[in-house]
């Protein structure tokens, strides 16, 4: 039997231990679901999730990075509104120095863009404190999100583990049409699988159309593999990846990588790229998928046709490459953007940003009167540029959860820069294939990048890099420890949400809250307020409670804060109907316990306000099966622990930093 792209990179990652397993099949996979413990190759952070995994990283006592290399970027918090932003870039800027990382200054651009440029590698392992970390994948890298103590633990030399994914193949044929893009196939496969499809599973896209598709396009699709909840996504590593690294300076790193023509996978999906059309994802969720030409042609109050739109965004890691950005430039040039929309560009990195004005390509984009905005995350994460009240905001990013924008009412709608250009012009949502011919969209990429790594500050030697002192503001404060389980948990429901509940339900972000990812007791009073204002309230006074969830709890971002922070203010244990990959490995990390219903009715049978006893937990973890006695009707219902031996070790320490210590 052949493997498939991720299992060979997997196979030369593994860390075996012989004692314990995991079980192999006899080409020396693992089985799906076992525990499997890879090696890492490279980290990234960002800051708003960096500041907590080097204080994490700080606590472990090792004296420098222990990977090939490791990288912190400052992309997301970078509109300085009080010292806290600016603090936490000095403190991480210092942690990088002390202990061998590369540091990229705030500017330099978004995380994985400028990690795709500069850094990845096919063949490697990479994990990031960051959910889009996949983006790596466009490039034939096995790179995954994870929490920020996993990220710690990976930088000291640590393994990652990960239960082993299914394999999801995804055929692509024929070639895209004009004006239909590798967005457009990201929010196809989103139609067909869902925010909930992807879970457990690692999405290898192959067949005849890949060729035709560029690395940066194989970029978007593989980011948008996050809204799919797969473990990662992967491209084969081909001619094309050859042309893109030599374009980068970095011809050497690449290796040729494909799946055996005999390799197995659990699913297969085949997409002909010339069937597909301009598609969009409506408020709130990016499944939520229809085709342009359907809201092109609804038809409004005063007679005319499409869905009004207030806001167009041109950026983040799903859409800010060069390639993107030459295509927006060449739809605006000679064109004036609609009086009526407020339009932004932020080009993915300084390298993209740098070409556009050697180019001239930047001129065409800042007279169709549209605003330029740092390379950063910026409106993706409600750092700056949030909708007006209500407002329709059509966006090239890859999430529109309620209220992340900064505007709890404004509708976002997930599109590619084609139709992104295209309502900015109108005024309205936009087929793009009415507005222009064929012919009209002239991009030329260049055969090589013009490579300036100015703002990427290189690791120090060892004997300078232990004199530096670290910087560190009165904003970061200390974070929650986890207590040991016990036998048994007395607690209280404090909240019961439903399905498909979102980090960002869990721990908001936004231009408000982000600069206090440092500061777990400022963050506790937004925790859960999208769902319920008066959460963190009601948990602090409950001392031990426990939240029940639906489908899919804890989907999008990698942030360790929706579990610390719940932590901090006493939940002791989460029970849903299912879980999402990277925070049920959080909630694990953080020592609250991760349940699930064995018989998903028994959601109904409980209320918020219920005093809960969960008995038998010693025993219950390796059974996998637990009792939870409802002590306000005397209702049982049995729950399941799906937990791996460490996890079971790591939640009996009461978290990974004391299972760590303790070992
Ligand atoms: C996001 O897109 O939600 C973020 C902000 O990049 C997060 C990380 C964070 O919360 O800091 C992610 O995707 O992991
Ligand atoms: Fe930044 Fe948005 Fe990408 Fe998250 S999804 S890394 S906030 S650009």
């Amino acid at each position: 039997m052949g493997l498939t792209i991720a299992q060979k990179i997997i196979k030369d990652h593994l860390k075996l231990d012989l004692s314990e397993g995991p079980k192999l099949n006899q080409e020396g996979i693992p089985l799906v679901g076992e525990d499997v413990a890879l090696k890492i190759d490279q980290t990234l952070t960002q800051d708003a999730t960096g500041t907590m995994a080097y204080l994490e990283f700080e606590t472990m006592g090792i004296p420098r990075v222990r990977t090939e290399l490791s990288v912190a970027y400052i992309d997301h918090n970078t509109l300085q509104s009080g010292f806290e932003n600016a603090d936490d870039h000095k403190f991480i800027q210092s942690m990088a120095q002390k202990y061998g990382l590369y540091f990229s200054r705030p500017g330099n651009g978004i995380c994985h863009q400028v990690h795709l440029e500069r850094f990845a590698r096919p063949g490697g392992t990479l994990i990031g404190s960051d959910s889009h970390t996949p983006t790596a994948g466009g490039i034939g890298m096995l790179a995954m999100g994870a929490g920020g103590l996993d990220v710690a633990v990976a930088m000291g030399g640590g393994a990652y583990h990960i239960t082993m994914p299914k394999m999801i193949r995804v055929n692509l044929t024929g070639k895209l049409a004009p004006f239909v893009t590798a967005k457009d196939v990201s929010l196809e496969i989103l139609r067909i699988l869902t925010v909930k499809g992807g879970v457990g599973a690692i999405i290898e896209w192959g067949g005849p159309g890949v060729k035709t598709l560029s690395v940066p396009e194989r970029a978007t699709i593989t980011n948008m593999g996050a809204e799919l909840g797969a473990t990662t996504s992967i491209f084969p590593s081909d001619e094309v990846t050859k042309k893109f690294l030599e374009s980068e300076g970095r011809g050497d790193v690449f290796i040729p990588l494909e799946s055996d023509a005999d390799a197995v996978y659990d699913k297969i999906i085949d997409i002909d790229l010339s069937a597909l059309e301009p598609l969009i994802a409506c408020p709130h969720s990016p499944d939520n998928v229809v085709k342009v030409s359907e809201l092109a042609n609804k038809a409004n109050a005063d007679g005319t046709s499409g869905v009004i739109v207030d806001q167009v965004c041109v950026g983040s890691c799903t859409n800010s490459s060069l390639y993107d950005m030459l295509k927006v430039a060449s739809l605006l040039k000679g064109r004036t953007i609609s009086k009526d929309v407020s339009m932004s560009v932020s080009p993915g990195s300084r390298q993209v940003l740098n070409k556009l004005v050697e180019t001239n390509a930047l001129m065409d984009i800042l007279s169709s009167g549209a605003r330029l905005l740092e390379c950063a995350c910026g409106p993706c994460i409600g750092m700056g540029f949030s909708p007006n009240s209500r407002g329709v905001s059509l966006r090239t990013f890859n999430r529109n959860f309620e209220g992340r924008s900064g505007t709890k009412d404004a509708g976002v709608y997930l599109v590619s820069p084609e139709t992104a250009v295209a309502a900015a012009i109108t005024g309205r949502i936009t087929d793009p294939r009415t507005l222009w011919e064929a012919g009209e969209i002239d991009v030329e990429m260049p055969d090589a990048f013009t490579v300036d790594d100015s703002a990427i500050i290189p690791p120090l030697d060892p004997e300078e890099a232990s004199k530096t002192e670290i910087i560190r503001g009165p904003n970061i404060k200390e974070f929650p420890v986890g207590k040991p389980i016990g036998d048994e948990l007395v607690c209280e429901l404090v909240l019961k949400v439903g399905d498909n509940i979102t980090t960002d339900h869990i721990m908001p972000a936004g231009s408000k809250i982000l600069p206090y990812r440092s500061n777990i007791p400022h963050l506790s009073k937004y925790c859960f307020e999208v769902c319920d204002a008066t959460f963190s309230e009601r948990a602090k006074a409950a001392g031990s409670s426990i939240v029940v969830g639906g489908l899919n709890y804890g989907q999008g971002s990698s942030r360790e804060h929706a579990a610390l922070v719940p932590l901090y203010l006493g939940v002791r244990a989460v029970c849903a109907k299912s879980f999402a990959r990277i925070h049920v490995a959080n909630l694990v990390n953080a020592g609250i316990l991760p349940l699930t219903f064995e018989d998903p009715d028994d959601y109904d049978r409980i209320n918020q306000g219920d005093k809960l006893r969960i008995v038998g937990i010693e025993e219950g973890l390796k059974a996998g099966e637990v009792l939870m006695i409802d002590d306000s009707n005397g209702e049982e219902i049995k729950l399941k622990t799906d937990l791996s031996s460490r996890q079971q070790d790591i939640i009996k320490a009461g978290g990974l930093l004391s299972y760590v210590a303790s070992n």
